[in-house]
């Protein structure tokens, strides 16, 4: 079989826009014309709203424990809870390695974390993009076991939340933004162990036409604004789905843990958080393209200089974090070795810069992670007086893409780049 390399998230993404605003969308729960009838900035006041909203009511899908927001306990060293979400303490990275543990992983949930039976727990393929054409209802099944018995791959990739940063609209640009209010804690790398989806899917009989796959979560629908969206689902080009995507069964060499999609989760190296759905069931593989409400509805930017229906969101821009609490206390006219991280959607990270109060210099890069999904590096201080200081770093990766001091304002508030400013007491 002969395929195009996998074509950049923004690439897709605006190909199917342009598809879906042709009217060429098919099914999965988007109505176009409902969903223009709806407006773009209503659909954005929709979900910002949304993203405040307590845990939606819709009910579980039969069989599933309807679960609690998140069931990892939520020890306030490590993690910050945000409504159905929690987000990682970056002090809470000091002294680890190059992975989160789990422990402090952050979590995205858009309701509830599901508890479900990894015995009776099947991934579902369905659709015409496979021989034969198996539906919904009668689809090519795999259990837990079938997957652990297929070739298995572990590698570190970064997940990251679009809306990472986001406070720091309103914090240091005074554009109060609705949505989760992330701090820099939205992110994190950890070793995924699993089988390629790309082997599942030509075992389930893969046909040369295939364009889209979606994945479907089986954490209960998501109900915004009074209408419900359905499961938390969106698609993939075949060529991306063929190239380094992994159905995920371990995470840092343990199970899956539950809030973190067990028993399997899909797991899509470089494109946004979304594109890697937890609690994966049913997978639909189809000859024409597929939308969701996760690709048309959110996940766009919206506002002044963007049309009415959007931009696409494309990778994720640079960003850096301090492993340091905020209002760290540090010792005054000691030495201190300050320890950050540094990550890009667009590749690796090749030069970091922080600023302690006189100016930029270079920090020192962990050679061992070049190249990787995120940077560590080390910048040594003296912090000359007792008193407050603020601390800055910037990164630049690959692609010459910085930080600059202000990030573009965006309606639902995603992609947040600017450098921003930690402050620590000297004492
Ligand atoms: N089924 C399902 N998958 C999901 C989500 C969800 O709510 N339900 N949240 C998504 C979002 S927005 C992000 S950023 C990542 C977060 O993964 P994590 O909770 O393991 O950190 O999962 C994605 N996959
Ligand atoms: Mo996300």
């Amino acid at each position: 079989m002969s395929r195009s390399p996998s074509p950049a998230e923004a690439v897709h993404d605006a190909e199917r826009s342009r598809q879906w605003l042709a009217g060429q969308a098919h099914g999965a729960g988007v109505d176009r014309a409902r969903l223009l009838e709806l407006g773009a900035a209503m659909a954005a006041v929709t979900a910002a709203a949304a993203e405040r909203e307590p845990v939606a009511v819709a009910p579980a899908p039969v069989g599933v424990d309807p679960g609690t927001p998140i069931a990892k306990p939520l020890p306030a060293a490590l993690l910050r809870p945000l409504d159905t979400n929690a987000e990682m303490r970056w002090s809470a990275m000091a002294g680890q390695g190059y992975v989160v543990p789990n422990d402090r992983f952050f979590v995205r949930n858009h309701t509830v974390t599901p508890h479900l039976d990894p015995t009776t727990w099947r991934l579902r393929l369905f659709g015409d993009g496979l021989r034969g054409a198996p539906t919904r209802d009668a689809p090519v099944e795999f259990g837990l076991d079938d997957l652990r018995r297929l070739p298995a791959e572990e590698r570190p990739a970064l997940l990251e939340c679009a809306g990472n940063g986001r406070r720091f609209f309103a914090e240091q640009q005074d554009q109060p933004t609705p949505g989760v209010a992330w701090g820099l804690g939205g992110v994190g790398v950890a070793r995924w162990r699993g089988v390629r989806l790309g082997t599942v899917l030509r075992l389930a009989g893969l046909r040369d036409e295939a364009v889209d796959v979606m994945p479907e979560g089986l954490d209960p629908h998501y109900v915004t604004g009074g209408v419900d969206l359905g499961p938390v689902r969106r698609p993939l080009p075949v060529a991306k789905a063929l190239d380094d995507v992994l159905l995920a069964y371990e995470m840092n060499g343990e199970p899956l843990p539950a809030d973190h999609g067990f028993p399997v989760r899909v797991v899509v190296p470089g494109w946004i958080g979304i594109s890697s759905i937890k609690w994966v069931g049913p997978v639909e593989v189809s000859t024409t393209p597929l939308f969701s409400p996760w690709n048309t509805q959110f996940y766009r930017l919206f506002g002044p200089g963007h049309p009415a229906d959007g931009t696409v969101l494309g990778a994720q821009p640079v960003k850096s974090a301090f492993e340091l609490a905020w209002d760290a206390r540090v010792p005054a006219g000691e030495d201190v070795l300050l320890h950050g991280r540094s990550w890009s959607g667009n590749g690796p990270i090749e030069r970091v810069e922080v600023d302690t109060g006189d100016g930029w210099r270079p920090a020192d890069l962990v050679a061992t992670d070049r190249g990787g999904p995120w940077q560590r590096w080390t910048a040594r201080w003296r912090p000359p007086a007792a008193g407050r200081h603020v601390l800055r770093a910037r990164a630049t990766d690959r692609t010459g893409a910085g930080q600059p001091d202000r990030a573009a304002p965006n309606d639902l508030a995603y992609l947040f780049d600017a450098v921003v400013a930690h402050p620590v007491t000297a004492c």
